[in-house]
């Protein structure tokens, strides 16, 4: 068969590749039955700048890591009492659904494959002999910090939208279905820009992304729940708020929309308004029943003349 070509490309070598990514500091539980254990691992971690917690028993462990506490790397040996090092890298990947991604790494003193193979397939993404060379535990965490930092960007591609850096419509639907499941009182603000398309026609599409952007801006008050769900269509969800409230926070947004005016490069300033609509949610109502409650309102003030507010 043929050789592969070798490809060209820059020229760097490996300690050149370690230089240049930044050391993170990760906050890290390790798990280990013995202390002394503890005491090496835990100290070649924060001598590297990471935050450690340690645990002697899984048990304990694990009710920390169901705690919610938000930490990047989970190293548990296999031989912990309470609860065995393997199930705790299947509960680690079970709890680690959020935006925070989770490593796992896997350690024993036994090096047979076996192990290993039981490690990765329960949901490890590394393993690591003890005791681990300092340098070579280094090396792992950095691909720790690797696969975290792509998993990362991976979570905001899936999540954001592109343009305004708010929330996308996929990500929006999934915060409103885990809203209603806690049942608490919500509201939602449907907002659509008037007459975006004379916008676009007038000042192009260009002047037409600077508004969309400086709309979004206007929002950042409500930074993780505010969502661009179409084009010119933007949504926030509102917990513990109700739909009265809810319009008086609604119109006070349309203010500072039609008090933002925008101004291009070549000088031509531009300003919009807004129609929005504003609904809490029905008892048994799912997220789309309760976005076309807040869809109707929003016909309603488009209908009712624009640049205005209906719940
Ligand atoms: P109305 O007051 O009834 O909402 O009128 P409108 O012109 O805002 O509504 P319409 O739905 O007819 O037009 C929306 C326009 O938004 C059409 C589309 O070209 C534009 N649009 C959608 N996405 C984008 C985008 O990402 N950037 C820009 N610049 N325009 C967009
Ligand atoms: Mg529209
Ligand atoms: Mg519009
Ligand atoms: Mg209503």
């Amino acid at each position: 068969c043929a050789r592969p070509r070798r490809m060209p490309g820059p020229a760097f070598s490996v300690a050149h590749l370690v230089i240049v990514q930044r050391v993170v500091s990760m906050r890290i539980v390790l798990v280990d039955a013995s202390r002394v254990t503890l005491k090496l691992i835990g100290r070649m971690l924060t001598d590297n700048g990471h935050e450690v917690v340690c645990f002697s028993d899984g048990l304990e462990a694990l009710a920390y890591l169901h705690g919610g506490s938000e930490i990047d790397l989970l190293m548990t040996s296999f031989e912990t009492p309470g609860v065995p090092g393997i199930q705790l890298c299947w509960e680690a990947r079970l709890i680690a659904n959020g935006d925070r991604p989770l490593y796992v790494i896997a350690m024993s003193s036994s090096n047979d494959a076996d192990h290993l193979a039981e490690a990765l397939d329960s949901g490890a993404d590394d393993f690591i002999r003890k005791p681990p060379a300092p340098m070579e535990l280094d090396a792992r965490l950095r691909a720790a910090e690797r696969l975290n930092q792509a998993r990362r960007e991976l979570v905001r591609l899936a999540t954001r939208d592109g343009l305004t850096g708010l929330l996308n419509r996929r990500a929006f639907f999934i915060q409103a279905e885990d809203l209603l499941r806690h049942g608490i009182v919500a509201s939602v603000i449907l907002l659509d820009i008037d007459h975006f398309k004379q916008v676009n026609d007038t000042y192009g599409h260009d002047g037409g992304d600077v508004v969309l952007t400086a709309v979004a801006r206007a929002m950042s008050a409500y930074a993780g729940r505010a969502a661009r769900v179409g084009g010119e269509e933007f949504a926030i969800l509102l917990p513990g708020v109700t739909e009265s409230d809810a319009y008086e926070e609604a119109e006070r947004l349309r203010w500072r929309i039609a008090d933002t005016a925008v101004t291009l490069r070549d000088g031509r300033t531009i300003s919009v308004t807004a129609s929005l609509g504003v609904a809490e949610h029905a008892t048994d109502d799912n997220a789309d029943e309760w976005m076309k409650r807040a869809d109707i309102a929003l016909y309603a003030a488009k209908t009712g003349g624009r640049n205005r507010t209906v719940m």
